[in-house]
């Protein structure tokens, strides 16, 4: 890492369209920095895929690289294409909770199955965002939104969790608080043989924040930074305890063999014959 960090070399000259103190501008920014630490002088190496929301303008069309912007909820199957196709290249699904897992929960869960070679970072505000502030499957219990006014009445999904048990190499969960440590995961994930998935809980001030009584982006870092517990304290406190915090950390880190290699193993074999 010789030359200084400057956004202008990865960020085409486009204002992304997050309104002022959005959680995107920490993600972009954090993920390019990591970028930059891991040496990449450029995003030539990279592929970036994402579907529809606020989160899912992150890579596209902002990155200086090749980005694939689809349909909601479909972003990693297109993804995992990509990757079979061109195994040399890292390529990165960066994509809001409803995208992710809201309507594109299956797909995760089989990414994380197949250990699918690919980074996916969910940028999780708990909210639909972009059309406006409707419950989610990662809206916790009780908060109320455009579409539950008196609260929501289910349980809030937790991701990490589904998919650590679906088979993932890495899994990490930090909030938009954790710099340091969301950009050291950024490049741990994109050096993973395997699925990673990183779970990003960010501030949506506008369709989240101010409904549920905060008085702007500060006040929700502030939370997030007061309610969150390492994996390590969280092994010491009850489910009870538990509740309303945020269990930040990484959740997996280990190896197994990537669909690519099998896939392209099987593929060699099957020319041999
Ligand atoms: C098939 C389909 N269904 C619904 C929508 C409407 N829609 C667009 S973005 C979105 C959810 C956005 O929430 P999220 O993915 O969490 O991203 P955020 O905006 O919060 O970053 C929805 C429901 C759509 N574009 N396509
Ligand atoms: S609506 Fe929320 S998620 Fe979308 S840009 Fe604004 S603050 Fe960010």
């Amino acid at each position: 890492m010789s030359e200084e960090f400057s956004l202008r070399t990865y960020l085409r000259d486009i204002q992304p369209p997050f309104c002022a103190g959005c959680g995107a501008f920490t993600v972009m920014n954090t993920f390019l920095r990591a970028v930059h630490e891991m040496g990449h002088k450029d995003l030539r190496g990279f592929a970036f895929c994402s579907g529809i929301g606020c989160s899912s303008w992150i890579p596209s069309p902002h990155f200086k690289a090749d980005t694939i912007h689809v349909t909601h909820g479909r972003s990693i199957p297109v993804a995992t294409g990509v990757k079979l196709m061109r195994p040399d290249l890292n390529v990165v699904v960066f994509g809001g909770d409803g995208d992710i897992v809201g309507i594109g929960l299956s797909h995760l869960i089989h990414a994380a199955r197949r250990n699918v070679d690919i980074t996916v970072v969910m940028v999780n505000n708990m909210i639909y965002g972009m059309t406006g502030g409707q419950v989610a499957p990662t809206t916790p219990f009780k908060l109320p939104t455009t579409t539950t006014p008196y609260g929501n009445f289910e349980r809030a999904l937790d991701a990490s969790k589904l998919i650590a048990s679906a088979g993932a190499c890495y899994v990490a969960r930090w909030t938009t608080t954790h710099v340091s440590q969301l950009k050291e995961s950024f490049k741990t994930a994109v050096n993973t043989k395997g699925f990673a998935f990183i779970e990003v809980i960010s501030q949506c001030p506008t369709a989240f924040g101010r409904r549920v009584g905060f008085k702007d982006a500060g006040e929700m870092l502030q939370w997030f930074k007061a309610n969150s517990v390492t994996v390590e304290e969280a092994n010491k406190l009850t489910e009870e305890e538990l509740q309303n915090k945020i269990v930040v950390g990484e959740f997996v880190k280990k190896e197994a063999p990537s669909l690519t290699e099998t896939v392209y193993a099987v593929l060699k074999e099957a020319q041999k014959k």
